[in-house]
């Protein structure tokens, strides 16, 4: 397999040249996490352990994790281990509460970065004659600017389209003559139907699609590589530490690379936190080697996954990732946000506390390959609510303020009291109906 390589010495560095490296670069981050952000320095302290404890990467496992709950406690930017003078850009995500959380980058995060993207994008054979249209969206979520920067790096031209408008999308892949498309799975698929539907796939000149952000399957793959005539590899990543690109899929599509110069990781057990032996599954945990603004050290993902050691045909020896098999929390990725279930309990009740009870259920489904979302909350009973006016206002009170939270429409519908299933245990308060095919 000839794949072209973006850092070639980098990519195809012997391993144990690598783990040298990592060695280096984790006392290194030890260092100057102990010495800039107080939360890392408390927890190590409170563990007794002073960064020259850690001598190599042999040392890893006596580090204190950290959790998403981190960036909410020190919002927004007490985890940034610069001076906001230093820090380029600021991302952000859902967090498990309406607080989202907040990462930065320095001119060498951001270079760091992009590179990690050009590695994917050369690997998948994309060069400076491609033109690459971005259909993640621009903004706070990381995926719009993460690609944008790597087509960049690589000289190719960049379509930023972020999301939406179906029809305009694919107005643009065809005038355009787009070359390759980033996007999510589920938005593929669309995109692969509606293509179908106009009957205009041989008007297309894409050839390789790049898509993440959420779980599919390898037959997802194969119904969009069919649908829309393209080669489609995954790309995975979290906000935390980076963004799109900390692990690409290259041309052998079996498995995504990790970046393992920038990010150490280990796979643990999420009920112990016991480090499990190669091969085994449980919960992704990454250590950030290169990042400035906002390291992180020991990061709990909440991902389940396993690893794969194996060489890869491609001659990359960074070790792959399979597809995420799921999460050890209730985090839900609908087209493409995380949503929480406590953040739409918080709405509910900001927005509609005397009207609506904290019964609620949200059913997720998918439907022509877009996620459809609904939220059914019982109305409170000591109200008289038969007004169906009233009943319609605050449906679109709180439809509003998901809106404005996450960015996302939902369907809300206020239902009788005690019409939703009560639990003895723990409530039930998600329905996934989407199957993953
Ligand atoms: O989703 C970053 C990204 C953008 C990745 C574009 C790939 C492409 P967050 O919004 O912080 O960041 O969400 C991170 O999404 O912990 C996984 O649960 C899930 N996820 C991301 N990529 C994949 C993937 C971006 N390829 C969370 N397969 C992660 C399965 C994925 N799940």
């Amino acid at each position: 397999m000839a794949s072209k390589m973006w850092q070639e010495a980098i990519e195809t560095m012997p391993r144990a040249e690598l783990k040298k490296l990592q060695s280096e670069r984790l006392v290194a981050q030890v260092k100057r996490s102990y010495e800039n952000v107080e939360c890392f320095r408390n927890r190590m302290d409170e563990l007794g352990l002073k960064p020259d404890a850690i001598k190599d990467i042999s040392d890893l496992s006596k580090l204190p994790f950290s959790y998403k709950k981190d960036l909410r406690d020190y919002y927004p930017y007490g985890l940034f281990a610069v001076p906001m003078s230093q820090i380029k850009r600021l991302h952000a995500s859902s967090g498990t509460t309406g607080k989202r959380i907040v990462v930065g980058y320095t001119e060498n995060d951001l270079d760091m970065w992009s590179d990690c993207l050009a590695r994917l994008f050369t690997g998948v054979g994309l060069t400076k004659d491609d033109i690459v249209q971005i259909s993640f969206g621009y903004g706070l979520f990381t995926g719009g600017f993460g690609a944008h920067a790597g087509v960049e790096k690589i000289g190719a031209t960049v379509v930023p389209m972020s999301t939406g408008n179906t029809a305009l999308q694919i107005q643009t892949l065809i005038d355009f003559g787009v070359t390759a498309i980033c996007c999510t799975p589920s938005y593929a698929m669309l995109l692969g139907e509606e293509i179908e539907k106009m009957g205009v796939k041989d008007e297309l000149k894409l050839k390789v699609g790049i898509f993440g952000a959420e779980p599919w399957t390898d037959e997802m793959r194969r119904q969009i590589e069919e649908k829309l005539g393209i080669k489609a590899y995954d790309i995975y990543g979290l906000s935390e530490v980076m963004g799109p690109g900390v692990a690409c899929e290259c041309e052998a599509q079996a498995g995504m690379h990790i970046w393992e110069d920038n990010f150490i990781v280990e796979i643990i057990d999420p009920e112990t936190g016991e480090v499990l032996p190669e091969g085994s599954t449980g919960e992704l945990v990454f250590t950030s080697l290169t990042k400035e603004g906002f390291p992180v050290i020991r990061y709990r993902t909440r991902d389940i996954c396993t690893l794969n050691f194996e060489p890869c045909a491609c001659g990359r020896t960074h070790i792959r990732m399979n597809k995420p098999q799921g999460r050890s929390d209730d985090m839900l990725i609908i087209r493409g946000v995380n949503v929480f279930p406590s953040q739409i309990e918080e709405v509910l009740l900001k927005v509609a506390g005397a009207e609506v009870t904290p019964n609620y259920q949200i059913v997720v489904d998918r439907v022509n390959n877009t996620d459809v979302f609904e939220i059914n909350v019982e109305m409170n009973e000591n109200l008289f609510f038969d007004e169906v006016k009233a009943i319609e206002a605050t449906e679109k009170k709180i439809t509003a303020e998901l809106r404005s939270m996450l960015g996302l429409g939902a369907k809300v519908h206020l239902v009788n009291p005690k019409s939703i299933e009560r639990f003895e245990g723990k409530a039930v308060r998600v329905i996934d109906r989407r199957k993953l095919s």
